[in-house]
């Protein structure tokens, strides 16, 4: 069934120039990029992405982060796109997550891992009409 799911690449993602790499390994999947675009995080939109970690004490490091740079956000297409995605990417904790993963892969970091992508079908819709309405 072909699904569609929220991805974007974090500030430390973008300020490494890891752009092409990250959106190249999912076009070499066979998902395809539907929306793309390359954007400041709001002060709202942090909010509202991540309603459910408001509370909680890691959240204004989060959101310092989230709001230090562009985030590149896009909405990918395809077979099961949202459980394919989450196992692309890796564990939350980059320094826990599986070698061949864009986590990985890539970052050391749990604050600083890249990417987020949404991780249940309620989810991407929620985040995907947070973003491109
Ligand atoms: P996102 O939402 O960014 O794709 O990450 P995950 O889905 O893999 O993980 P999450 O929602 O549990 O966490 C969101 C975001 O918060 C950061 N974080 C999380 C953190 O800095 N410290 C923590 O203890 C946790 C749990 C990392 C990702």
């Amino acid at each position: 069934m072909s699904e569609q799911t929220l991805v974007f690449i974090k500030p430390d993602g973008v300020k490494r120039g890891l752009v092409g790499e990250v959106i190249s390994r999912f076009e070499r999947k066979g998902l395809v990029l539907n929306e793309c675009r390359h954007m400041m995080m709001t002060s709202e939109l942090s909010d509202a992405h991540y309603a459910e970690h408001i509370e909680r004490p890691f959240y204004p490091g989060l959101k310092e982060f989230i709001l230090s740079g562009p985030i590149v956000v896009m909405v990918l297409e395809g077979e099961r796109a949202i459980s394919v995605v989450r196992t692309m990417i890796g564990s939350t904790d980059s320094a826990e997550a599986a070698p061949g993963t864009i986590r990985g892969d890539l970052s050391l970091s749990k604050g600083e891992n890249i990417i987020h992508a949404s991780d249940s079908p309620e989810s991407a819709k929620r985040e995907i009409a947070n973003f491109f309405g």
